[in-house]
């Protein structure tokens, strides 16, 4: 519920001596961002969504045993308005992503379509070069191109894939010719079904994929990109192009801290969803996650 002097429309509606500029180590920002969306549309009311559910998610980490925010605070930034074109949307948020990851703070963008994490890989790699993108996702987004456009939201990796390495996590929809490409690059990409089987092995081995995931990462810094249909449908409804078979919450919880306990991540984005009037534990999960991910953020 929110208290007396609390920051409206920001993320988790903290006590503002928690939210200034000036000394949050996180930022946030929200980039209602949507040109390329091919299936359902709505991912551009995403950020709203996320951060109007964040002021009920819990300040208390019952994870990390801790009130992360506490450490220094989490700041939101104005909504970034983008440019009219695809190609001047994606500049548009690198450069604004530049500038801010020249502060040296931990960025958390909120989609928006996935073709935002285009402009704000390279925005952020300006400032911390050699990184890896660690990609939670359905799709490969591996295309070269898709209905017309190389800037769709289903050729984001593809448009990585010549300056970033990736690793790729919980991808069960590709085409043939992504997979062809995939193959060529010899690229690092963990599949949903491999995931699945891994469900019902032994405890020693359930996590194995995780850990094999984030040892392949050469670099020290990391992007993580979570397009949210990387998650299962069934507790990730909310989303434009929607494929059976993904992470479950504690998987990707998981994956999340070990990255964070292994590697130095220096931004971050939950991009695509796309909120379905009713029905408000997709948003909530989404907040959840942009938490949880700011939270291990907080204690790096
Ligand atoms: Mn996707």
């Amino acid at each position: 519920m929110p208290l007396e002097n609390h920051t409206a429309n920001a993320f988790l509606d903290l006590p503002p001596e928690f939210a200034t500029r000036e000394r949050s180590r996180v930022l946030v920002l929200p980039v209602p961002y949507e040109k390329t969306t091919c299936y359902v549309r709505g991912t551009e009311g995403g950020p709203a969504a996320i951060l109007a559910a964040s002021h009920h998610v819990e300040y208390y980490d019952e994870i990390l045993r801790d009130e992360p925010f506490r450490r220094s605070g989490i700041h939101t930034l104005p909504p970034l308005e983008s440019g009219d074109s695809p190609k001047e949307a994606i500049e548009a948020i690198r450069k604004e992503v530049s500038g801010l990851a020249s502060e040296g703070r931990f960025l958390l963008l909120l989609g928006g379509e996935h073709g935002l994490t285009v402009g704000a890989v390279r925005g952020v790699a300006e400032h911390a070069p050699p990184l890896t993108v660690v990609q939670v996702d359905a799709h490969a987004d591996l295309r070269d191109e898709y209905e017309g456009s190389p800037l769709s939201h289903a050729c984001v990796m593809r448009r990585l894939a010549d300056d970033f390495p990736s690793v790729q996590v919980g991808i069960r929809s590709l085409s043939k010719g992504e997979a062809d490409f995939a193959a060529e690059r010899n690229l690092d990409i963990h599949y949903g079904h491999d995931i699945a089987a891994a469900r019902l092995r032994d405890d020693g081995e359930r996590r194995r994929w995780i850990d094999e995931a984030i040892d392949s990462i050469a670099t020290e810094h990391v992007y993580l990109t979570v397009d949210l249909d990387g998650l299962d449908p069934s507790i990730m409804p909310a989303v434009g192009t929607p494929v059976p078979g993904g992470l479950l919450w504690f998987e990707l919880l998981t994956l999340v801290r070990t990255l964070f306990e292994r590697r130095t991540v220096v931004a971050a984005d939950v991009v695509e969803l796309c909120p379905v009037p009713g029905i408000v534990a997709p948003d909530f999960l989404a907040a959840d996650l942009t938490y949880k991910i700011a939270g291990h953020a907080l204690r790096a």
